[in-house]
């Protein structure tokens, strides 16, 4: 016969004690409230992760987030945390910086930013900092703001390369122009500055403007225009991003300055590959784009779950992609970029 337990007193004093207890002390790497727990591998699981590009509707970074391209969110989707790609539709702090207050109101433990404006954005990522929510920027950085940053290739190479792969196509003489995107854009400023170094090697080619279509294909192609309108002679165009040296090429591929102008910078093989067939842009350079999304996406959970620190040395495994380790500056970097042309561009599918 069972016999009926009988709750003393005592007892039920000492339950209700040890619920209590256990509800004040809950961490939120453990708490259930929460939904995070400590897996196996000594990641949190469940994190609730936004990944926060400078915009929507751009395909690079459509590409960096998705999980389809084996982006950001594939890389979440493994590690089982749930992964959300939100910002605006423009490539601005106006556009940009209300997504980030929204993903920290619905309780974001990490956020993966690529900044439109450093000088912006910081009051919002400072703050969410101060909650204790891990902030990582990839793509563009925010030095100041953030705990860590993915840089996808070296500043100065992708700089450097961009100039001396224009100067070699216009054989080291003529007027060039730079099509940029967003004026306080973090990544396109230090790359221009590279840039203004390496043509110091090359006397012979004058940088006469640079303009900034934002990462809108139609401002893109306005400038373009703008900036051929303006210098009639001029040989070549740098432009590092993926927006605006597609609007470059297009505006540059009409009879007007088919065969005068030459194009260069950072593009999609996707996006380029006809400019490549048609002449007007012999080469340019990229990383990939997923993995760039896929790297910071591990690095942020290993920072988050508390595996890693900041710190120079510091080593993780970024999944399928091995092993990285933190450099200075509290910076990892994806690799080196890849340069496209005739041999190669059609071997792409991003
Ligand atoms: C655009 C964006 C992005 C940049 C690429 C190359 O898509 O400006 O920040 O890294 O181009």
């Amino acid at each position: 016969m069972r016999v009926p337990f009988k709750r003393t007193v005592p007892a039920v004093a000492a339950l209700l004690l040890a619920a209590v207890v256990a509800a004040c002390s809950s961490s939120p790497a453990s708490s259930s409230s929460s939904g995070i727990t400590k897996g196996a591998n000594g990641l949190d699981k469940g994190l609730k992760v936004f990944i926060i590009p400078k915009n929507l509707g751009n395909n690079y970074f459509t590409t960096a987030d998705s999980a389809k391209s084996g982006g950001a969110i594939a890389a979440l989707d493994a590690l089982g945390e749930t992964g959300t790609e939100t910002s605006g539709t423009a490539a601005t702090p106006a556009s940009q910086i209300p997504a980030i207050q929204a993903a920290i109101a619905k309780g974001a433990n990490v956020l993966i930013v690529s900044a439109t404006d450093p000088t912006a954005l910081c009051p919002t990522l400072n703050a969410a900092m101060k909650k204790g929510i891990t902030v990582v920027t990839y793509d563009s950085d925010a030095p100041t703001c953030r705990d860590m940053f993915i840089n996808q290739a070296s500043t100065a190479e992708i700089g450097t390369s961009e100039v001396d792969v224009l100067a070699k196509e216009i054989h080291d003489t003529g007027q060039i122009g730079i099509v940029s995107a967003a004026a306080t854009a973090t990544n396109q400023n230090a790359w221009i500055g590279y840039m203004k170094q390496e043509l110091k090697k090359y006397p012979n080619i004058q940088l006469v403007s640079t303009v900034y279509g934002n990462d809108d294909p139609t401002t893109a192609t306005q400038v373009t225009e703008g900036l051929l309108q303006s210098y009639p002679n001029l040989k070549g165009i740098i432009s590092p991003t993926t927006v605006g040296i597609l609007a470059a090429a297009q505006v540059v591929s009409t009879p007007q300055w088919k065969g005068k102008v030459l194009v260069t910078g950072l593009g999609t093989p996707l996006e380029m590959k006809a400019y490549v067939a048609n002449g007007v842009c012999p080469a340019f350079i990229l990383w990939n784009p997923a993995n760039l999304g896929y790297l910071a996406a591990y690095a942020a959970v290993e920072l988050a779950s508390h595996k890693i620190t900041n710190a120079a040395g510091q080593t993780f495994t970024a999944g399928k992609l091995g092993k990285y380790t933190v450099g200075a500056g509290h910076t990892v970097l994806l690799g080196p970029p890849t340069v496209f042309d005739a041999a190669n561009v059609n071997d792409f599918n991003f």
